[in-house]
């Protein structure tokens, strides 16, 4: 069996399970998929250096190895703060109002990637899959190739691609997917960004593209394929079967002395549509005074990207929000937002999403959310709650008996949340028993292995990758 080098911008194993931390859904993702594969995971420490010397920091943590490298601070301010973070996220969650055009972050970019090319390859051995990670790291394909690495490697993007009419109006946007096309397998989430990437590749570059979903370029096919992502759906459940969550359940479920209970569980991140939401139920409470004092929203919101302006912007908002509506609405006894700037465990997470009787999963755009289905598994089938989702999200797709809403909308969002009070038990737990077949058989181990297949099926001989 061949060695998996999984390559992303952060290495994050837990260091117990249970840790307490705001893990992004990449972390979570990809440690149940190398535990199984024996391999590396190579990318930043997220520690500072004075001068970039390309030293492997080599570790063994939970049954996986790891191999980090530290970044000099212009590194950090170009690469992830700048181009990765203030460049192509908001322009691929479709806010170029956010998306800053500075050619230093461009080049920081290109040199943090062959940074990452450079310190990776003495880890990579002949019959090696190099499975690279998300926008972060773009273009280390091509640059492995350029320095002679030959293994089959593919990239899987966790975010949104952009339509080209908003891709456009990046600099150099020819280059950037261009050197996309090194790798022999392309990955998203869903079907809508796997045609976004199609429509600039056929229209913008006037690449010829089959109906397998190849991509013919320079003499090779590349594969372009939707994978869409899930939960590790059996070791969520265990969790939330766990004493931790039921503690967790217990404690919360206590503090709520029998009143409804919504929750949020989110990164602090302006495409999560979290201004949107509070307005929402804020908008409810206006809208039902009857259930004035009756219901609860619980907003877990751990902080992230703390260095980038838009981020500090939107926490600001979120403070303002939720002491507006909290000073409408609330009383002596009673606060409806309970917004909490820290992560949980996750055990703790699940026993919480159990407790609650609607899930509030609105993001404005995102690639996949996997709030959604974690919520949908921690649920009790008997009693299930009922999850609000956002249209926009690529979970969207797969999870068709939620109650799909356009975030944009505080009416619609807030006629979900009366309707979602209002649901009979046995239209509830037949929209969640669909909700989780589809979220237990579409798991994050298929997810694996069907990328992982896809990155063979170049090996085996399906003859799209070419001599190089
Ligand atoms: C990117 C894409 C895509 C959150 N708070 C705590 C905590 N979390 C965990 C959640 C969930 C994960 O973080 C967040 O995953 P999402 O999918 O919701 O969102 P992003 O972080 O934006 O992830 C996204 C994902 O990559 C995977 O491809 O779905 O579209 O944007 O697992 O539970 N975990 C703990 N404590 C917290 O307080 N332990």
């Amino acid at each position: 069996m061949s060695r998996l080098i999984v390559v992303s911008n952060r290495v994050s194993v837990p260091k117990a399970a249970g840790a307490a931390g705001a893990q992004g859904g990449l972390a979570v993702a990809l440690n149940s998929a190398l535990r199984e594969h024996r391999g590396i995971w190579f990318g930043w420490s997220g520690q500072e250096t004075e001068e970039f010397t390309g030293h492997l920091n080599m570790q063994r943590i939970n049954d996986v190895t790891t191999a980090t490298i530290d970044l000099e601070p212009q590194d950090i301010d170009e690469y992830y703060n700048g181009y990765a973070n203030r460049t192509l996220w908001p322009l691929f969650h479709y806010r170029i109002d956010l998306t800053e055009y500075d050619r230093s972050f461009g080049e920081g970019y290109e040199r943090v990637n062959a940074r990452f090319a450079t310190s990776v390859i003495p880890l990579i051995e002949p019959d090696d899959l190099v499975w690279v990670h998300d926008y972060h790291l773009l273009p280390l394909g091509s640059m492995l190739r350029r320095k002679g690495i030959n293994n089959r490697m593919g990239i899987f993007l966790h975010t949104p691609w952009p339509p080209t009419r908003l891709l456009v109006s990046l600099p150099f946007h020819e280059r950037l997917v261009a050197s996309m096309l090194e790798y022999d397998v392309i990955g998203f989430q869903t079907q809508e960004w796997l045609e976004s990437f199609m429509h600039y590749v056929s229209k913008e570059m006037g690449l010829p593209v089959n109906d397998d979903g190849t991509i013919e370029y320079q003499g090779r096919k590349i594969l372009a394929k939707a994978f869409p992502i899930g939960v590790d759906y059996d070791e969520f459940v265990e969790g939330a079967r766990s004493a931790e969550a039921q503690e967790a359940y217990d404690r919360l479920k206590a503090s709520i002395r029998g009143r409804k209970l919504m929750i949020g569980v989110d990164r602090l991140d302006y495409s999560k549509g979290l201004g949107e939401r509070f307005e929402s139920f804020g908008r409810f409470l206006t809208d039902n005074p009857d259930q004035a004092g009756n219901v609860v929203l619980l907003q877990i919101a751990p902080p992230s990207r703390g260095d980038v302006a838009s981020y500090q912007q939107i926490r600001e908002d979120l403070e303002r929000k939720t002491g507006h509506i909290n000073g409408a609405h609330a009383d002596v006894a009673f606060v409806p937002i309970r917004y909490v700037n820290r992560g949980y465990p996750r055990s703790h997470l699940a026993g919480f999403y159990r407790a609650a009787n609607i899930g509030l999963v609105t993001p404005l755009r995102d690639g996949m959310n996997l709030v959604a289905k974690e919520y949908v598994a921690a649920q009790d089938p008997e009693d299930p709650g009922v999850l609000i989702l956002s249209q926009f999200a690529g979970a969207a797709q797969q999870l068709t008996e939620a109650l799909l809403v356009n975030p944009h909308s505080i009416e619609h969002v807030s006629e979900a949340i009366k309707r979602a009070l209002d649901m009979p038990l046995s239209e509830r737990k037949q929209r969640h028993a669909k909700l989780l077949a589809s979220v237990r058989d579409e798991d994050v181990l298929r997810w694996r292995e069907d990328f992982v297949a896809a990155l063979f099926g170049q090996a085996d001989g399906n003859g799209t990758n070419g001599d190089k």
